[in-house]
């Protein structure tokens, strides 16, 4: 099995640390969505990253179809709780934070433009619904002792902490550790994980 794409994207890194933490063995392919278009494009017309390619030759895209695969074919417990409102919770703090990757890589999108070519108004939009979503995520970690949902990692806690960590990487000027201190601590918690240490966001 195959995942394609780099780690600084916080979709495949997400994908790749479930992968490991599911104990499902897969070589990494890091190839970038811009810099190595062609040869990303010879293999996977769609260009997305992470793309899972199976022994048998199918293939996969987006990280939560590959994490919901990784769910009902790996080892150990499951990442998601079970119980209703465990699991209404994780849900609701993986769409915090989905929607805050989505609106840091927007921005780094916007970013690629030519100068010309940026519209301010919708950079000014897009900042403001990811100051929103991780405002209410800050507002989720705080207060909380363990992890995000009860006492063990869930796959909230993957995605929040993958979001905060590439949203520190592309634009701590927006979001800043000052603001958001309960997030930088169960971030930092998670980052030292060997999961996390062994698929850095480079
Ligand atoms: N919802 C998708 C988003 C994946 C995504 O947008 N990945 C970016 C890289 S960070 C990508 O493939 N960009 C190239 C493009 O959209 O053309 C997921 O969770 O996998």
């Amino acid at each position: 099995m195959k995942l394609i794409g780099m780690l600084d994207s916080p979709f495949v890194r997400r994908a790749a640390i479930t992968l490991t933490l599911k104990g499902i063995p897969f070589e990494h392919l890091s190839l970038s969505v811009f810099r190595n278009f062609s040869e990303f494009q010879s293999i996977n017309p769609l260009v997305k990253a992470p793309t899972l390619i199976g022994d048998e030759g199918w293939q996969m895209v987006d990280s939560s179809m590959i994490i919901d695969w990784a769910e009902s074919i790996g080892t150990g417990a499951s990442l998601m709780p079970g119980e209703p409102t465990a699991r209404l919770r994780a849900l609701r703090l993986l769409g915090l934070a989905l929607t805050a990757c989505e609106k840091s890589v927007q921005i780094v999108y916007e970013g690629k433009r030519d100068e010309n070519h940026r519209d301010p108004s919708w950079l000014s939009r897009v900042e403001g619904q990811l100051a929103s979503a991780y405002a209410a995520l800050e507002q989720e970690a705080t207060g909380r002792h363990g992890w995000l949902v009860g006492e063990t990692l869930t796959q909230a806690d993957i995605t929040v902490a993958v979001a905060w960590g590439f949203t520190q990487l592309m634009q701590p000027e927006l979001i800043t550790t000052a603001r958001h201190p309960a997030l930088a601590a169960l971030s930092a918690r998670a980052e030292q994980l060997p999961a996390f240490m062994a698929l850095p966001p480079t």
